[in-house]
């Protein structure tokens, strides 16, 4: 009789246990739904069968809980990593969850292909000064289309719009030039990897330049609308969340 039960049930048991977002968060909002508003360092599964750890910015600092459910997807902080890498480096992520990273482009197709998302950029000067820009959509392609970026419905949290003529561009690294620059190489002449156009108003993985300093134009970790090509940012951080 038992057997008889087992055999009947135990597949049913088997087959209804869903995949679920408690056991295999996508991102940072699954992680807060499960209870965990904290910022800090997780994993993530943008696939079931891939964990990916990233730090996910609850919107709060120095233990208390937030409700921010940032996934971020780059952040520069300090200088502590060079971000003048390969085509290879970008496309699966480097660096440290707990400081200056880069999240990586298939991750971020995986992420953004199943769910719509939006896009904060936050950045901080090294006078104390803090401003954002936000986008109400941001998804990235596969990489059999580059990784094209398509990101729109800017909103000015005081940083301007430098992200715009980056929209519909395909990555480049300085071993993988897809940029619309017939000439040259974006990513070679300005020391980073990103979705250069002819070429930039906004380089968040370029030099770290540790604030003002005019001897290389644009090289830097720069947002141009907010202080221009010649200032090094103290903290740039791009971080996206699903939307409704
Ligand atoms: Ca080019």
């Amino acid at each position: 009789m038992l057997i008889l039960f087992l055999a009947l049930v135990l597949p049913l048991l088997v087959v209804s246990t869903p995949v679920s977002q408690e056991q295999f968060p996508t991102d940072c909002s699954d992680i807060h739904a499960n209870g965990q508003t904290l910022s800090g360092a997780y994993t993530i599964y943008p696939t079931t069968d891939t964990p990916v750890q990233v730090y996910c910015d609850m919107g709060c600092e120095g233990g208390q809980s937030g409700d921010g459910k940032w996934t971020v997807i780059q952040r520069r902080m300090d200088g502590s990593v060079n971000f003048y890498r390969p085509w290879e480096q970008y496309k699966k992520g480097f660096g440290n969850k707990y400081g200056e990273y880069w999240l990586g482009l298939e991750t971020l197709y995986q992420l953004t292909r199943n769910r719509k998302y939006e896009l904060k950029v936050d950045l901080q000067d090294f006078e104390g000064g803090k401003a954002y820009a936000q986008y109400s959509s941001f998804s990235v392609e596969s990489e059999a289309e580059g990784y094209r970026l398509h990101v729109g419905g800017f909103s000015n949290g005081g940083a301007g719009d430098s992200l715009e003529t980056n929209n519909g561009q395909k990555f480049s690294t300085f071993d993988k030039d897809q940029d619309s620059n017939k000439a040259s190489s974006c990513a070679k002449a300005y020391l980073g990897g990103f979705w250069y156009s002819s070429c930039h108003h906004a380089n968040p993985n370029g030099i770290y330049l540790w604030g003002q300093d005019k001897t290389y134009n644009a090289i830097g970790n720069v947002w141009y609308h907010w202080k221009g090509y010649d200032y090094g940012l103290k903290v740039i951080s791009m971080k996206i969340r699903p939307v409704p």
